[in-house]
């Protein structure tokens, strides 16, 4: 199948401009309940995880913003890490909530039956909006563990009502260019009802607060066999889809590298997104990885997922787009569906590498970042101290 030339062009500029945001979190340790392993020149604090994150960006120049994790990425002076950012060229990104390590939040925090917990909870989400307003970031992402183990554990209705009224305080602290995306995850860490399974429950109560609430997708966070493009193509019709955490599982919520399990599953995915207008420099659909690299080393790990991503977007452009719509409106089924695979079967790393030498970029950004010496320096020089992890 032949791109005309403008096509090709309008396809490398999509690929130029793509931004996926990469999370702090992937650059300390993590693990499982049964062991997470430490590895040789993890991070110590938030500067050391920003320096690993601009490595990143250095080699595939697409990863320019950096999402928190407070309190795991708390400092004293968040104008400071902005500053150590920028001398990085990077930027710091979406704030992400934690109401799921305290001990109080034992029965959920937003929607625990305590109204002096819940209070906790919102207060910590305003002062996650505080570093917003520090970091200049536009995005509050919102996940919260909430729910029960036990059917008449609680009244579901009623922890509804508590995530409603807790959401709204949060919703009218917003800045007005500030934003707030709350994610929905099945199961776990409850394990019989979850305050916000599912992309219907987030959407209501985003709908409740108002336009500056859009739902997060994380592709980890379904039942075995949900369709995933078709929630998105949902949202995105909508306009209520505020970003992805992308990352991928071969059983639950297992945060492996995106498009390591079901590459085809991204490629469908990005074809939703490139349809719909995602990848428009104005759509306001953020890409971020949330991943955790429990046995691999992490900065290779992360440039690996960031050109998983790109080959699934370079191949979701690839789709005839005209030709697939024909087909659809005259119930060629066969046809249409040769068109996608047709796309998706395209080899796109010889593209991706010529568009990385464009850039000034090396067409293989593991062999390049491999080359630089930079894991063996960091495991020579952080030494001492405490390797940054799951913990505050
Ligand atoms: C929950 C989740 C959420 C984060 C956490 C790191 O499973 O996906 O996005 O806050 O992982
Ligand atoms: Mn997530």
């Amino acid at each position: 199948m032949t791109v005309t030339a403008p096509e090709r062009s309008t396809i490398e500029a999509t690929l130029r401009t793509q931004r996926i945001e990469l999370p702090s979190w992937a650059f300390g340790n993590s693990g499982t309940r049964f062991k997470v392993f430490a590895q040789a020149g993890v991070p110590r604090d938030p500067y050391e995880k920003i320096a690993d994150a601009a490595e990143v960006h250095r080699y595939t120049g697409v990863a320019p913003t950096v999402a928190l994790h407070i309190p795991w990425d708390k400092v004293d002076d968040y104008k400071q890490l902005a500053d150590h950012a920028r001398s990085l060229g990077v930027a710091l990104g979406t704030i992400n909530s934690n109401t799921f390590q305290d001990n109080d939040y034992m029965f959920g925090s937003v929607c625990h039956p305590d109204a002096r917990v819940r209070r906790k909870a919102v207060d910590h989400l305003l002062e996650c909006i505080d570093i917003m307003d520090a970091t200049g970031s536009q995005d509050l992402k919102l996940w919260f563990a909430d729910g029960t183990n036990y059917p008449g554990q609680d009244d579901i209705r009623g922890r509804q009502d508590r995530l409603a009224e807790s959401l709204r305080i949060v919703y009218d602290r917003l800045g007005p260019s500030q934003r707030m995306v709350l994610e929905y995850k099945l199961f776990e860490p409850s394990f019989y009802t979850t305050d916000v399974p599912d992309w219907g429950t987030s959407l209501v109560q985003c709908m409740a607060l108002g336009p500056k609430a859009k739902v997060v997708i994380d592709t980890g966070h379904h039942a075995p066999g949900t369709n995933i493009e078709f929630i998105v193509a949902s949202l995105l019709r909508l306009d209520r889809l505020g970003g992805f955490d992308f990352n991928s599982r071969f059983y639950a919520d297992d945060d492996l590298m995106v498009g390591a399990a079901d590459p085809f599953q991204l490629f469908r995915i990005m074809h939703e997104c490139v349809k719909g207008g995602a990848l428009d420099a104005d759509s306001g659909v953020a890409f971020m990885l949330d991943q955790c690299h429990n046995i691999e080393p992490k900065i290779p790990a992360q440039i690996r997922s960031v050109m998983n991503v790109q080959e699934a977007t370079a191949k979701a452009l690839q789709v005839d787009l005209p030709a697939l719509v024909a087909a659809q409106a005259s119930g060629d089924v066969l046809g249409a569906n040769a068109i996608l695979m047709d796309a998706y079967d395209s080899d796109v790393r010889p593209l991706l590498a010529g568009i990385r030498e464009r850039m000034g970029l090396d067409p293989d950004p593991v062999a390049a970042y491999g080359r630089s010496g930079y894991a063996e320096r960091i495991a020579r020089e952080r030494v001492g101290g405490a390797q940054a992890g799951w913990g505050a």
